[in-house]
Parts: C-alpha cells; sequence; structure tokens
C-alpha cells in the first residue's frame, strides 16, 4: 500500500463534499465515474495507511480453529481445540473458523442477493438510519451526523433476534438471511460455550451470564464500491464491536485488517470460512482475560467488497459485568452495566472520540 501523502498539485483540487449530503458512496461513485478525484472529507486520518503500519509477516500466523473438532465427541480432540481456541483468543482477539457447518451455497445466495439489495434504487431501500434501536437502518459512511472525516462504505444493519427484522427487497433476501443469521447464532453458541471452557468455567457460564439465548444479534451488509483513491480513504476506521463475538464473511474481495501487537495485518480468508471477532463484551464478561480486537477495512480500485457481519450480543436488558467464578481470585476490571446502556454509551463515545471501554473501566 502506497504510503498517505498529500494530493500532488498537477491534480484537481478535490470536492468537498460532506457525506449528509451523500445517501449513498455507490450512487456517489455512478454518477462521478470512477476515475475523479475523491472528496477531500473522504481523505482519512493518513498516518494510518502508512506502509509500516502493515505487518504482512503476521498474516501467517493467523490461527484457525476447526469447528468440527470443537464439536467433537472425542474428549481429546474436543480438550485440543478448547485449548487453541483460548489461545487464539488470548493472542490475537480473532481467529479464522472452518468446518463451521454453515452451507457454501448458503453463503453465496447471501452474497447475491445483498448486491441485488444495494442496486436497488434508494427509494426501495426503506428508512433511514435513526439510531442503534431501530430494526432496519440504512446509510453511510461510520457515524455521518458527527465523524470529521467520511468512510466510503454504504451500510444495512438490520435486528435479526430476539425478533427477525429485515428488508423485503429484493424478493427471496429476507428468507436466505434468516436461515443464515439462525446458522450464525447456533454456530456462536458453541464458540461461547468453548470459551468458556477455556477460561476453566463451566461451558455454559458466559451464555447464562448474558443471557445469551435472548440475545441481541446485529445483522451487518457493508458495500464498498471500488475507490479512484483508495491509499486516501477508509471503508471503515479502527473500531471494536459491541457484542460478545462477530461473524463476518465477504464476496471473495479481502479488505479486513485486524491490529495485532500494534501492527495492521492484512485477513486473507480461506474459502468458506466464517473470520471470529472478539468484541468489547466478551472481554468484559472474560475480566480483560480475552482482549476485543481492532479492526478497520481497507479499500481498492478495481473491485466491490461486500461484507456481512454478524454482531452476537447478549440480551438487552441483562446487566452485564466480569463472570462470577473468575472474580474469586481477581479483582473486577469492569463494573457491569446493562447491555441496552452500554449501547448508548457507545453512542456517546463515539461522539466523545473515546473507546465505550473506558467508561465502564474500573480503575
Ligand atoms: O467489512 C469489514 O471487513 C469490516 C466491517 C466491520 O468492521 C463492521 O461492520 O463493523
Amino acid at each position: 500500500m502506497a504510503s498517505a501523502a498529500s494530493i500532488p498539485s498537477s491534480e484537481p483540487e478535490p470536492p468537498k463534499v460532506h457525506a449528509s449530503h451523500i445517501t449513498s458512496i455507490k450512487a456517489f461513485v455512478e454518477s462521478k465515474g470512477d476515475s475523479s478525484p475523491i472528496p477531500s472529507t473522504y481523505h482519512s486520518i493518513t498516518q494510518l495507511h502508512d506502509d509500516n503500519d502493515v505487518a504482512d509477516d503476521f498474516a501467517v500466523s493467523i490461527p484457525i480453529i476447526d469447528f468440527s473438532h470443537l464439536s467433537s465427541h472425542h474428549p481429546q480432540t474436543h480438550a485440543q481445540a478448547v485449548h487453541l481456541l483460548g489461545k487464539a483468543c488470548s493472542e490475537w482477539g480473532f481467529f479464522l473458523l472452518i468446518n463451521h457447518g454453515i452451507p457454501e451455497n448458503l453463503v453465496e445466495k447471501l452474497m447475491k442477493k445483498s448486491r441485488e439489495f444495494h442496486d436497488l434504487p434508494m427509494e426501495e431501500k426503506e428508512s433511514g438510519d435513526k439510531g442503534p434501536f431501530e430494526p432496519i437502518r440504512y446509510g453511510t459512511s461510520f457515524c455521518p451526523q458527527v465523524e470529521k472525516v467520511h468512510y466510503w462504505r454504504d451500510y444495512l444493519k438490520a435486528i435479526t433476534f430476539p425478533q427477525f427484522n429485515f428488508p423485503h427487497k429484493p424478493s427471496g433476501y429476507r428468507e436466505v438471511a434468516y436461515d443464515y443469521s439462525q446458522k450464525i447464532r447456533s454456530v456462536t453458541r458453541k464458540l461461547l460455550e468453548g470459551i468458556s471452557e477455556s477460561l476453566g468455567l463451566a461451558s455454559n457460564s458466559i451464555i447464562e451470564c448474558t443471557d445469551f439465548d435472548s440475545g441481541h444479534q446485529l445483522f451487518a451488509v457493508n458495500m464498498y464500491p471500488p475507490c479512484p483513491q483508495p491509499h486516501l480513504a477508509l471503508g471503515m476506521p479502527s473500531h471494536s464491536d459491541i457484542g460478545l463475538l462477530t461473524l463476518l464473511t465477504q464476496n471473495g474481495i479481502g479488505g479486513l485488517q485486524v491490529k495485532h501487537h500494534g501492527k495492521w495485518v492484512n485477513v486473507n480468508p480461506l474459502p468458506n470460512c466464517q473470520i471470529v471477532l472478539l468484541s468489547d463484551q466478551l472481554e468484559v464478561v472474560s475480566n480483560g482475560r480475552y482482549e476485543r480486537v481492532l479492526h478497520r477495512a481497507i479499500l481498492n480500485n478495481r473491485d466491490t467488497r461486500i461484507s456481512v457481519v454478524l454482531a452476537n450480543g447478549p440480551a438487552l436488558d441483562k446487566e452485564i459485568g466480569p463472570v462470577a467464578e473468575l472474580l474469586e481470585n481477581e479483582k473486577p476490571l469492569f463494573r457491569s452495566i446493562k447491555y441496552r446502556d452500554y449501547f448508548q454509551f457507545q453512542q456517546r463515545s463515539r461522539l466523545a472520540d473515546k473507546s465505550s471501554l473506558d467508561e465502564i473501566r474500573l480503575n
């Protein structure tokens, strides 16, 4: 990736366009043609793009967890998988999940329908973004109302559990999304059991203390159109997710980077794998033993990238804090708070450009 730099003076001055005037970056790109300079309001913080920040040598050691081993009834196979899972959580806060049992053709249908959704005319995409508890939201960038720099992404977000909400267009999308969201929930449940065991807890500890069976699931479909100047902009800034575990899949086009030992690592997933990211609430329930992972999305100038991201969290009305058994020998690092209130914290923290976890961290 090229180092970020100011735009050479021979190039035309980039326009200043505020994302509040752009309802879709895809539509904006299509209206401009794909070689015009991007608006200066999309120039992300440039030092993030420095080559030195990206460590490709780490990419070879990205942990891979075999889900079939985790679900195995053979005690040794299961114990070894739990051990590897704990290691991935403590060393990386993220891993690739293979043999998860989610059919490849379901993911293909999901990607096809997701593309069709983003191709719909604006007026058919239902509702704008009216806040985190709105069941279905469509929007652009990251947090356009407050951010100083905008991001090269359009998104659909729907709350798919405990109630299933999803757009009715294009036809068949709801059904595919429902099937996918259910399967992701059951894979997540099994992963949470394994993670509990890896912490030396009973397998149902995290599930019970978060009331996961009534847990909140947020289904996000991100579209990143090709960007004529990908070295100047980002699809999503560095952030961590709000739930327990996020499961992410993409349309074969890379762009996700995770932060590891202070460097950005490109995540090049294996075919038909799920990318699993530890989120804020997992750091809380594990009392900081497993940290959430910072991640971001970079861009390219050739292909449209789509990522489907399911954030699986606790029940909204459950008060969440470190698992009680972990506090028998250690001090709590976080105070307990209702998950619903954590959402509000997250909004306020974004306004103040702070980490939401810092709001509940104890000294
Ligand atoms: O598209 C990606 O790879 C990252 C998406 C993401 O981080 C998110 O939706 O929160």
